[in-house]
């Protein structure tokens, strides 16, 4: 068995971040990562036109000024391989890799109420014990592939967007058909057109996107951001989303036709994800969003030249937001091209597939390549994979049956000592990731500094804490037009998956108030032990419950 203090699973934006963090303060780190290199998702989504739809220079690491200072971002939103390169060069810099167990999946841990120490095994046989550990899995890492009948009949290649092989793929002379119109799908179709005989895009819900305006970075522009970088990251941390929108605080209902359009038209032009604060209340209140809908049904209208088409291709019966939006790079102007077909899966379904390529209820389309744009088991696919079990025998998957249960998305009752970075119950995909990622990995520092300082061995979320936040956070949603819609926000995107909604919608700026109200508090909603919970309990020490919690 390898003691180490904390055992971090996940080598992406987030497991590098907490690795620094956690070495830092002294401790010794091992991550478990299942591929063979860095990047977490940005390792495995390398298809065609993989781009961050967050700007490059909010998507970006703000603990170290001279990282911020060094590193040139070359677009407004980097590409796949330019993030990955990112993250690398981090990695270098600070020395990370060596802690780092590559070709390593954790298939299971357990929490060893009498050493209070997190039993970790990992797919090749190694165990480790751990003081914490620390669950950096991501939100979209397990991929969803359809139950289509027939996949393995087909002969030609098949992909995943989210499980891109690392070697070249070619489309040049194919026939390739790509499943799924979320960003995935949206962002890979503009830049496979031109390279392939012919692409069919197999269409289930037309999509919201709103254009990337993406652009190089200018020498003066990459000056401009660093000589006040400091501002910048204040104002991503105080907008709700993270990204550094502050919403307009007029109502859409109030304004007049013309300056509506006027501020829907800049936000189009220019704002990618901030279209969506245009107005506040765009995803409040129903009327408001309408009139963003009509505005983006009207701009989509004008890019597509066939009619029959163009009436295929724009949303309509859900409020713009209510589910993620894409942010494109001329998705909707492809679809003029001569070799691009659209294949609206509500009028002739997917029946299987073929040895030659898919049967819909029309017919078969010859395809050479199959590429699944299907998405991903959201938020909770990652953590529920490998076997964890916490006090008394339970496991996470039986805890969260009935869907995730969290203090502040981050820890479990039952799970002592068992930290998730970005986990359900917080702002997670409702916000730039990153944004929360490293406010959430701060806060278990300043926690972990205080435990150090008073001898404490344990921390734990209550259950009467954990309930409240679950409440609270299903309460904010109602309040949004997420709630109205199904989606991977709240598990409508696998069948049979609880139906509660996952992301806490009350924003980045709201959401660290909490955090910090909590540390101030004392860690309300949370149980500090000083020995392990079944040791406290058998000689009779006290456990340190804050006021007005457990
Ligand atoms: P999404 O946004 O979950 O999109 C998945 C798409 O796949 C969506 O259009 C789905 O249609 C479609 N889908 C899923 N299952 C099926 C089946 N069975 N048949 C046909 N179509 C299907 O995933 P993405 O990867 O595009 O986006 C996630 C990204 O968001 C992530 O990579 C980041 O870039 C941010 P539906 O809408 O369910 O009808």
């Amino acid at each position: 068995m390898i003691d180490v203090d904390v055992l971090l699973v996940g080598a992406g934006f987030a497991g590098l971040r907490a690795l620094y963090t956690m070495r830092s303060r002294g401790m010794r780190v091992t991550v478990l990562e299942a591929s063979a290199d860095l990047g977490g998702v940005w390792y495995h989504n390398g298809y065609p036109g993989a781009r961050c739809d967050v700007e490059s220079y909010d998507y970006s690491y703000r603990f170290s000024s001279e990282l911020e200072q060094e590193w040139r971002w070359s677009e407004r939103y980097a590409q796949q391989p330019e993030i990955l390169s990112y993250i690398r060069h981090v990695a270098e810099r600070f020395d990370l890799r060596k802690d780092i167990e590559f070709n390593t999946r954790m298939i299971g841990a357990h929490f060893d109420e009498d050493t209070s120490r997190w039993v970790v095994e990992g797919g090749d046989g190694r165990r480790w014990a751990a003081r914490i550990l620390m669950l950096c899995v991501g939100q979209l890492s397990t991929t969803k592939r359809p139950d289509i009948p027939g996949q393995n009949q087909f002969k030609g290649e098949i992909y995943h967007s989210g499980e891109w092989p690392l070697h070249e793929v070619s489309f040049a002379g194919k026939r390739v058909g790509i499943i799924g119109t979320g960003s995935s799908g949206m962002q890979m179709t503009p830049v496979i057109a031109p390279q392939c005989a012919h692409l069919s895009v197999f269409q289930r819900t037309p999509n919201y996107s709103i254009p990337a305006a993406n652009a190089p970075v200018s020498e003066e522009e990459d000056r401009a951001v660093k000589a006040n970088y400091r501002s910048r990251r204040e104002q991503a941390a105080n907008s709700p989303s993270g990204l550094g929108f502050i919403p307009n605080k007029k109502s859409a209902l109030e304004v007049t036709p013309e300056e509506r359009e006027q501020v829907y038209e800049a936000g189009w032009n220019r704002l990618g994800f901030g279209f969506a604060l245009s107005y506040y209340d765009i995803l409040l209140s129903k009327p408001a969003n309408d009139t963003a809908v009509d505005f983006i049904r009207r701009k989509i209208g004008k890019l597509v030249a066939d009619p029959t088409l163009r009436a295929k291709l724009l949303p309509a019966d859900f409020p713009f937001g209510a589910r993620r939006p894409s942010v494109d790079s001329g998705y909707f102007q492809t679809f003029n091209r001569s070799n691009v077909s659209l294949v609206d899966l509500r009028e002739t379904p997917i029946e299987h597939f073929t040895e030659r390529g898919i049967r819909t209820s029309a017919g078969e389309h010859a395809l050479d390549m199959i590429i699944f744009a299907t998405g991903f088991d959201a938020f909770t696919g990652s953590l529920l994979k490998p076997q964890i079990t916490g006090r008394n025998g339970m496991t996470l998957k039986a805890k969260w049956e009935n869907g995730p249960v969290t203090q502040y998305g981050v820890a479990v009752s039952g799970f002592p000592n068992m930290f998730i970075v970005v986990g359900p119950g917080s702002p997670s995909l409702l916000s730039n990731v990153m944004v929360s990622t490293e406010e959430q990995i701060d806060w278990l520092a300043a926690l972990l500094d205080k435990m150090d300082k008073e001898s404490l061995v344990e921390f734990e979320a209550t259950e009467a804490g954990e309930s409240a936040w679950t409440e609270e956070v299903q309460a904010r949603a109602k309040e949004t037009l997420y709630w109205t819609t199904p989606s991977f926000y709240n598990g409508a995107e696998i069948a049979g998956k609880p139906r509660v909604f996952m992301p806490y919608s009350g924003g980045v700026r709201g959401y660290r108030r909490l955090l910090q109200q909590c540390a101030a508090e004392g860690y309300s909603g949370f149980e500090l032990r000083p020995a392990s919970g079944r040791l406290a309990r058998n000689t009779g020490i006290q456990t340190m419950t804050p006021p007005g919690q457990g």
